[in-house]
């Protein structure tokens, strides 16, 4: 049978968010924080629960790499993952399984496409806490195997434009070796949108009384792409990704999100959108694509 991609996630992974959270996993404790995204993922994480897959495939902007890009590739990775600029806040157990046979047929067809690829088979890498952010809010139970993508960075090297293009090509490698594959699949695009972000913190981090979005302008641009997403302009969206990635130093210069809506085929039907919160002064969207015009829905 052919296989699918069943959603796509746009899930921001700001450490906060688990801290607030305080999973067993995590050493750090908090009095809450950042409802309105970690409401948002708890709906998210309630449908996803609903819906047959077989892997998650999360593509991150803190696995930086300058040569090519890369795919994990062992069965299992644990070890503890500690946030290099929050270490109060994250410092998180993992023990998670990788799908090493979807990781390989993406980074064939990748390479087959003319991609510099490469498979990460180091059995003490640390995993990112993007990917461990991320995957944990969608699915805290940690009961399905991953796989993550490095951030090869074409952005910083060249600029937005070629990374929109390498990224979009990424994305149809990544769809091709899925269908090829029989599996059902959930992308994962993990990112804030606008990331400009104060650079002291507050006595008590999670003390929302202090938690804003860092200016206006980041604002209004922020809203103006939640606004296309609800219309299904993404094809639009991606075009005006390096102007937006400029303009507001958004996380979408990694180019997960481009990645994301290449492999979707450019959705032109509304985003599911579940919640938008500032953190540490970046904007942040959880929000999802659904293929299946059945299980759709009107969310926020
Ligand atoms: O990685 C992040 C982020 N993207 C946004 C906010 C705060 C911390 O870490
Ligand atoms: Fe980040």
């Amino acid at each position: 049978m052919t296989g699918q991609i069943v959603l796509g996630a746009l899930a921001p992974h700001p450490p906060h968010l688990v801290y607030a959270e305080n999973p067993e996993q995590n050493e750090a404790y908090a009095e809450g924080g950042w409802e309105t995204l970690r409401w948002g993922y708890q709906r998210l994480a309630r449908k996803l629960k609903t819906i047959e897959y077989d892997a998650m495939v999360v593509f991150t902007p803190h696995w930086q790499t300058y040569i090519g890009t890369h795919f994990l590739g062992l069965p299992h990775f644990k070890s503890k993952s500690v946030d290099p600029v929050f270490p109060n806040l994250f410092r998180f157990n993992y023990d998670l399984t990788v799908d090493v046979d979807l990781a390989e047929a993406m980074h064939d067809a990748a390479a087959a496409s003319g991609i510099i690829t490469k498979m990460m088979r180091n059995p003490d890498f640390r995993v990112d806490y993007g990917t461990i952010v991320s995957c944990h809010l969608l699915n805290p139970s940690w009961d399905k195997p991953i796989v993550t993508i490095s951030s090869n960075r074409n952005t910083h090297y060249y600029s937005a434009e070629v990374m929109n293009e390498q990224s979009a090509a990424l994305g149809r490698a990544c769809r091709k070796a899925i269908e090829d594959s029989g599996k059902k699949v959930v992308l994962v695009s993990s990112h804030s949108l606008s990331h400009r972000h104060f650079t002291t913190e507050a006595p008590l981090p999670e003390d929302m009384s202090r938690e804003h979005i860092y200016n206006h302008s980041n604002y209004v641009w922020d809203m103006k792409l939640i606004e296309m997403m609800r219309e299904g302009k993404m094809k639009q969206v991606v075009d005006i990704l390096p102007e937006y990635t400029e303009q507001t130093i958004a996380e979408t210069d990694a180019g997960a999100f481009t990645w994301m809506m290449s492999a979707l085929g450019f959705p032109e039907y509304p985003a599911e959108i579940y919640g938008y919160q500032s953190v540490i002064g970046t904007g942040n969207l959880v929000a999802s694509w659904d293929p299946n015009e059945k299980t759709r829905e009107l969310v926020l």
